[in-house]
C-alpha cells in the first residue's frame, strides 16, 4: 500500500510538471484528490490494515496529499500570473504615440446659401414651409394656372411617376398647399429640390434646388414686390445692388418678370462674372395670377399677392464664383473643404 501511494506521488508529479491550463489543472486535482480521486481511494481501503501498519500509511498519505494541496496550489498562482502577464502584455498601448486626427464636415455651400438666403426673408416677416417632392399633376401644374398642352408638362421636361402625379418641378405648389389651407396674410419661403428631365452639364442639373416666395394680403402691390427684393439683394450682394425688372411671361403670374441685379463684381461697367453685361439675372418674379388665387378660394377681388423664385445653385455659383453645376454633387471633399 505505501508503494502504491508512493506510485500516485510519481504519476502526480510527473502530470503537473506538464500541466499548462487551469482547466487541466483542476481536473488533475480531481483525478487525485477528488472524492472519488485515486489518493482517496486508497485512503479509504485502510480499513483492511493492521493497527501497526494504520498510523504509518495513514501519515505517508497525508503527507502526500498535502505535497499535492500544496503543489497544485503553488501551480496554479503560478499559471494565474502567467495568463494576467501575457494579458497585459497584450493589451499595453503606447502612451506616447501620436493621435489621430479626427476629420471635421463642413456645411455644404448650398445649405450655406439656403441658410443665409432663409435669415434674411425670415428677417422680412417670411415664414418657412415645406411639402412633398413627389406630387399630383394638380399642384405642380393644373392649380399654377399651366394648361395640359404647356410644353413645360411634356415628358422631355417632367419625370411622371404615373399619368397624375410627378417630380415637382418648383416648389410652387408648396405654396398652392398653403393657400388651399391657410387664410391670408399669407408670408412665406418654399425652399427645396426640384426634378427636371435635363440633361447634365455645368448649367444643368435632373435635381436642383429652389426657394420660392410668397405673399397675399390686401392691397399687395408690385411696389411691395420690388421693395422686398430690393431688401433681399441688397442683404445679400450689397448695399449699392440695383434692380431691373424686364418683361416676362409665367403662366402663374400676371405681370411677371425677370429680376436682374447690377453686377456685384463691377458694378455695372461689365466683366468676366456678368460677361460684359453689367446686369446678372438673379430670380423671376411676378404678381400671383388671379386664376391661381381663385382655385385656391382666395377672391382676387379682394386679396393679391407676388411672388417669386430663385434658383439655390445659381445664387451659390456667382456668390463662390463655381463655374461647374456638378461640382455641388460630386462630394468631392477638395471642393467641399474650400468653404
Ligand atoms: C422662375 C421663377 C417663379 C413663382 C415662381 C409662384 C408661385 C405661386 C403662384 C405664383 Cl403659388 N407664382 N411662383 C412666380 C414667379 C416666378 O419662379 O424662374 N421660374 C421658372
Amino acid at each position: 500500500m505505501k508503494e502504491q501511494i508512493s506510485n500516485i506521488r510519481t504519476a502526480a508529479e510527473a502530470e503537473l510538471a506538464q500541466v499548462s491550463a487551469p482547466d487541466a489543472l483542476e481536473a488533475l486535482r480531481v483525478k487525485y484528490l477528488g472524492k472519488k480521486g485515486e489518493l482517496t481511494a486508497v485512503l479509504k481501503g485502510m480499513g483492511g490494515l493492521s493497527a501497526e501498519e494504520r498510523p504509518v500509511v495513514g501519515a505517508l498519505a497525508n503527507e502526500v496529499r498535502e505535497f499535492l494541496e500544496e503543489h497544485i496550489e503553488t501551480r496554479r498562482s503560478a499559471l494565474e500570473s502567467e495568463i494576467l502577464t501575457a494579458k497585459i502584455a497584450n493589451e499595453k498601448i503606447d502612451v506616447t504615440m501620436p493621435g489621430k486626427r479626427g476629420s471635421l464636415g463642413r456645411i455644404h455651400p448650398l445649405n450655406a446659401v439656403l441658410a443665409q438666403l432663409e435669415d434674411i426673408f425670415i428677417g422680412m416677416g417670411f415664414s418657412i414651409s415645406e411639402g412633398p417632392e413627389v406630387e399630383f399633376d394638380y399642384y405642380n401644374f393644373e392649380a399654377l394656372n399651366i394648361p395640359k398642352d404647356h410644353p413645360a408638362r411634356d415628358t422631355q421636361d417632367t419625370f411622371y411617376v404615373s399619368d397624375n402625379i410627378v417630380l415637382r418641378t418648383q416648389t410652387s405648389p408648396v405654396q398652392i398647399r398653403v393657400m388651399e389651407q391657410e387664410a391670408p396674410p399669407i408670408r412665406i419661403i418654399a425652399p427645396g429640390r426640384v426634378y427636371r428631365s435635363d440633361a447634365v452639364d455645368a448649367t444643368h442639373s435632373p435635381v436642383f434646388h429652389q426657394i420660392e416666395g410668397l405673399v397675399i394680403d390686401k392691397g399687395v402691390t408690385m411696389a411691395d414686390l420690388k421693395g422686398t427684393l430690393e431688401i433681399f439683394v441688397r442683404e445679400l450682394y450689397g448695399e449699392k445692388t440695383k434692380l431691373r425688372f424686364r418683361p416676362h411671361h409665367f403662366p402663374f403670374t400676371e405681370p411677371s418678370a425677370e429680376v436682374d441685379i447690377s453686377c456685384f463684381s463691377c458694378g455695372g461697367s461689365g466683366c468676366r462674372i456678368c460677361k460684359n453685361e453689367g446686369w446678372i439675372e438673379i430670380l423671376g418674379a411676378g404678381m400671383v395670377h388671379p386664376e391661381v388665387l381663385r382655385r385656391c378660394n382666395i377672391d382676387p377681388e379682394v386679396y393679391s399677392g407676388f411672388a417669386f423664385g430663385i434658383g439655390l445653385e445659381r445664387v451659390a455659383m456667382f456668390k463662390y464664383d463655381i463655374d461647374d453645376m456638378r461640382l455641388f454633387y460630386e462630394n468631392d471633399v477638395r471642393f467641399l473643404m474650400q468653404f
